[in-house]
């Protein structure tokens, strides 16, 4: 497979998307809520997908779909071509803010990542890689990430987690909010994998992800030595979600192991 020209027709599929969605703000944005109300889908969200499954099926009718809104096939295993997509990560910073929010792609062959995105709609901003060649935000190249400890750190992270919850203990959690330099919560797991990758953030951590909000992003980490893994600090699973976190890999272990105690 010529990934030069695949990575052609996917850099030209989501600019073309990205221009859908800034000129569906003179239309009527459509909005429901899915598990609950924090939990926002729009029209755009789903038009979006649609339109990626399409122009792929075009470029290879064997190329698999695997898209947070469920517009495409059921994707059982990552076994041969198989594109992770979420169309707008960040709908409700979408919605309400009408900036930060992404869109994100992986390109997967047999499970192993080949390229990766995260594009900056409002902005037009793209991070990307090609596994082995390389990553880039827009057109400089992104560097290996330098060492730093933990006091110099900038971690993103939402504030649910440093408040009394269900997943992790929150105590811990406020230990390392006290130990690093500063904290930001953005509210698009895209955004804060492509500031990690890019040194504008040292960690970001989450209890709960889909594989669609790290599949691009994981690829973009593999060629700055950015460390994306469960809390477990186990290889994260495409098929399923879980919790997760992207760090420096200087500082990768040493939160998982001192910060981080899952209920
Ligand atoms: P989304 O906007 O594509 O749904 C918000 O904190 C971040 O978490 C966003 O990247 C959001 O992606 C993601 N997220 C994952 N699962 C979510 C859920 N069930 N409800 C809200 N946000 C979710
Ligand atoms: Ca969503
Ligand atoms: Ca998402
Ligand atoms: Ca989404």
């Amino acid at each position: 497979m010529d990934l030069k020209l695949v990575d052609k027709f996917a850099k030209d599929m989501i600019f073309e998307a990205g221009k859908k969605i800034r000129q569906a703000f003179s239309y009527d944005l459509k909005i429901e809520t899915k598990s609950g109300a924090n939990d926002l889908v729009t029209n755009v969200d789903r038009e979006t997908e649609i339109f990626f499954i399409e122009k792929i099926k075009e470029f290879d009718a064997t190329h698999k779909v695997l898209g947070e809104e469920g517009m495409g096939e059921k994707v059982h295993s990552l076994e041969g071509p198989v594109w992770i997509i979420d169309p707008i990560d960040g709908t409700m910073n979408f919605v309400k803010q009408h900036r930060h929010f992404f869109i994100t792609i992986g390109f997967y062959v047999d499970g192993v990542g080949k390229l990766g995105y995260i594009f900056d709609v409002m902005r037009e901003d793209l991070f990307c890689a090609i596994a082995g060649e390389g990553a880039w935000y827009n057109g400089s190249q992104l560097r290996k990430l330098q060492p730093l400890t933990i006091e110099e750190a900038v971690i993103g992270i939402n504030a649910s987690w440093v408040t009394p919850n269900n997943h992790i203990n929150h105590e811990k959690i406020i230990d390392l909010v006290h130990t690093v330099r500063g904290t930001r919560s953005y509210g698009s797991a895209a955004m804060e994998i492509a500031f990690v990758v890019s040194g504008k953030l040292d960690a970001y951590i989450s209890m709960r992800l889909a594989p669609w909000d790290i599949g691009g992003g994981i690829v973009i980490a593999n060629e700055v030595g950015a460390i994306a893994t469960n809390l477990n600090g186990l290889e994260c699973d495409l098929l399923f979600a879980d919790t997760f976190i992207i760090a420096n890999p200087y500082i990768h272990q040493k939160i998982i192991e001192d910060y981080i105690e899952e209920k």
